[in-house]
């Protein structure tokens, strides 16, 4: 632990609106990041253009946000949402699993310091993601993947536990993280694919299950009043609209390229 432990048995209510982010715009040597999507590289200036327009859209609800620095050593340091897990009562630093990202959590633990008094930072030999951590209220979901350990998910567990909260394990098979295929809606409902909707982890949940088509949609955020998808998604959009949820798409496809989703691009509390 590099900071004073924490806090005093509050958690986040989940009628709390969220007001802030932190994002990182993609730096120069974004398209050196790690990926599996063969989808091509990613065109740099786009990446930028859509990065403003998925702040404009966290804009629109709401939130006010920060913009750390891009650094190029860490040409994936854009998916700010992996370095740390955090409500408005407190943060996690995380150690993210795949060793080219380590470094990325230095501005990201620097900025949280700032705001948090006690800011508490995973330690050896335990490694996780933020990606591999839903909330759903006081509930949470850790994925083990190839990049968060069971270490890293006791870490947290432990953690969440001193806070009132409960966490869950659930081990991937295919999925880069957890939220690459779920996203909690707010209440008892997810978003969800295919893959995780006989998730038992997940009983008692409502689902609005993603059609195998529009996968990368499974990974969206509801945010305040709305729901931020990625665009492009339209049976999605229409199932999450006519279960009442307004939806604002925003264009990521460079992010995509690079094996990232809506979620991946900002920490929310
Ligand atoms: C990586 O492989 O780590 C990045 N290229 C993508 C990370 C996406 N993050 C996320 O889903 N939370």
């Amino acid at each position: 632990m590099l900071y004073p432990a924490a806090m005093d048995g509050k958690q986040h209510n989940e009628t709390d609106p969220f007001t802030h982010a932190i994002v990182r715009p993609p730096g120069a040597t974004f398209s050196d990041g790690i990926t599996s999507a063969d989808l091509g590289r990613p065109d740099l200036a786009l990446a930028r253009v859509q990065h403003q327009g998925y702040v404009g859209a966290l804009e629109r609800c709401g939130l006010q946000v920060t913009v750390l620095d891009p650094d190029d050593r860490y040409p994936d340091a854009t998916f700010v949402e992996d370095t740390a897990v955090m409500t408005r009562e407190w943060a996690v630093v995380t150690r993210p699993g795949a060793l080219p990202r380590r470094g990325e959590t230095a501005a990201v633990g620097d900025e949280l310091a700032r705001r948090f008094p006690a800011l508490f930072a995973m330690e050896p030999p335990g490694t996780l993601d933020g990606g591999d951590v839903m909330a759903a209220g006081a509930r949470y979901f850790i994925g083990l993947s190839g990049r968060t350990n069971a270490d890293g998910a006791a870490q947290l567990t432990r953690f969440l536990g001193d806070r009132g909260c409960s966490a869950v394990t659930i081990a991937l098979k295919s999925l880069l993280h957890l939220k690459t295929g779920v996203s909690w809606l707010g209440g008892d409902t997810l978003l969800v694919a295919a893959e995780l909707a006989d998730c038992e982890a997940f009983a008692g949940f409502r689902k609005i299950v993603v059609d195998p088509a529009e996968a990368y949609a499974a990974n969206c955020i509801r945010v305040n009043d709305h729901v931020i998808l990625p665009g492009g998604h339209s049976h999605t959009k229409s199932a999450l609209e006519a279960a009442g949820y307004p939806v604002i798409p925003v264009d990521v496809s460079e992010f995509r390229k690079m094996d990232g989703g809506v979620s991946c691009l900002s920490l929310r509390f």
